[in-house]
């Protein structure tokens, strides 16, 4: 395989779909040489065929807001990979969402959900909704008018949608209520992150969050370090943010900033659980603006304008959306001391910010490793949907434990460099693909 080619191949077809090109030549870059070792590979065409999605269903979301006017917004759902599994993967409803981000969330979920250890295939779906200031009755009609277009294509075996940036526990109960009354199917298999009393799993909702701290200690552990005392700066308030302030607090770091699009709030007490509540109740105003924490909080201060990344900090977890972490402020995190960084969101990082972390040598993780036990804790919510019971929180939690140990184990096992150095990229894009291509290259051309 040479990238280049392939990669001009993808340019000329997918012109302008910057995010998804992005993501795919991470990944073509990572496991270029342990491809060309493997001319089984080559021969079947897997990373051509690999690259390009199963199918992409596009719609058209018609609905009435509040005024009685009638909104029209595009939804899509992006079908990836199905060679380990039925079709898993999160909704994204965002002003900004367009098939060139649901490409590259849809690809990378494929190797995140490799990961796993549970069979799941990736997809990625969503709609250019924007929740910010839209009332619960306009969420509720939007939701059901896009599962009235998606219904017919998911199911428990098939392809199983959740949660993602701006569809939360509230939305998947409206989509799954819609989704009852039009397939007569009652089985609760068919989407995740459900509530707590129509078969969701006990620690879905902080999953993410739990998991990527999970990662994050064995990582320092690794490199003989101790997360207890670290300040930690962390972008986002919402689900994933939330989860891993928790964790971490718990954990006996102080996490010292969060932020949203209007700016960041330095928080140098760090979180307790007056903090942490609060944090639920700012994202789920639907206004998208963290500046009232800084007013709940006195010890807490608003800086407009200023992403986490400007607070001095031992620890950066971009919480919130792709590329938020540029080179820029990769420089100034390591001008300030920082040690560590792992993406909780989904490519969280530019390429350039990659490299700065990388050159200077400091702890760096990629998100479908870091952020993986989402994914893998919906696979435990579908697990005790197909058996009709559910397991206790701490069991879940301790399967949850278990799969971050075996993800980061699988990272050291395909990253460590000859100079010791464990490139985490690298591993998480190797482990992943090596088990996806597999499976591709034994079910025959299809
Ligand atoms: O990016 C992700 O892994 C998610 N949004 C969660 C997907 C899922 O199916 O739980």
């Amino acid at each position: 395989m040479k990238v280049q080619t392939i990669m001009a191949d993808l340019e000329r077809k997918h012109p302008g779909e910057n995010e998804y090109l992005q993501a795919v030549r991470e990944v073509l870059e990572s496991i270029e040489e342990v491809y060309n070792i493997h001319p089984e590979f080559e021969k079947a065409k897997i990373v051509e065929r690999m690259v390009e999605p199963d199918r992409i269903f596009t719609f058209r979301v018609t609905w009435v807001d509040d005024r009685g006017e009638i909104q029209t917004n595009l939804g899509y759902r992006i079908q990836f990979n199905s060679a380990i599994g039925p079709y898993k993967g999160g909704i994204r409803f965002h002003k900004a969402v367009n098939p060139s981000m649901l490409k590259f969330l849809g690809f990378e979920q494929t190797f995140k959900n490799a990961l796993t250890t549970l069979p799941m295939g990736g997809a990625k779906g969503g709609s250019d909704f924007d929740p910010v200031g839209k009332s619960d009755a306009e969420i509720m009609r939007f939701c059901q008018a896009f599962m009235w277009e998606l219904w017919n294509n998911i199911g428990p075996d098939t392809d199983v949608p959740a949660g993602d940036v701006g569809v939360g526990g509230r939305e998947i109960g409206y989509m799954y209520g819609m989704y009852k009354k039009l397939a007569r199917e009652y089985n609760t298999g068919v989407l995740t992150g459900k509530g707590m009393t129509w078969g969701g799993s006990l620690i879905r909702p902080e999953a993410t969050g739990f998991g990527a701290l999970y990662f994050v200690e064995h990582m320092l552990a690794k490199a003989g370090k101790s997360i207890k005392g670290a300040t930690v700066a962390i972008s986002g308030f919402g689900n994933v943010a939330w989860g891993a302030a928790t964790k971490a607090t718990e954990l006996g770091a102080k996490v010292i900033a969060i932020s949203g699009p209007d700016g960041v709030v330095y928080n140098p007490e760090g979180m307790n659980k007056e903090k942490l509540d609060y944090m639920l109740v700012l994202r789920a105003s639907n206004q998208n603006v963290v500046a009232p924490f800084a007013e709940k909080f006195p010890d807490a201060t608003f800086i407009p304008a200023k992403k986490a990344w400007s607070i001095k900090c031992d620890i950066a977890l971009p919480c919130a959306f792709q590329n938020e972490l540029n080179g820029d402020d990769a420089a100034e995190l390591l001008a300030n001391g920082t040690w560590c960084a792992a993406e909780v969101s989904n490519m969280g990082c530019t390429p350039e910010a990659i490299a700065a972390f990388q050159n200077a040598g400091i702890l760096f993780a990629p998100g479908k490793a870091v952020n993986a036990g989402g994914v893998a804790t919906s696979g435990l919510e579908m697990t005790q949907n197909a058996m009709h019971i559910s397991w206790s929180a701490a069991e879940v939690d301790q399967k949850l434990h278990y799969i971050m140990e075996s993800i980061h184990a699988a990272c050291v096992k395909y990253g460590t460099q000859e100079d010791g150095y464990i490139n985490y990229v690298k591993g998480a894009n190797i482990a992943g693909f090596m088990k996806v291509a597999q499976a591709m290259l034994e079910q025959g051309i299809v």
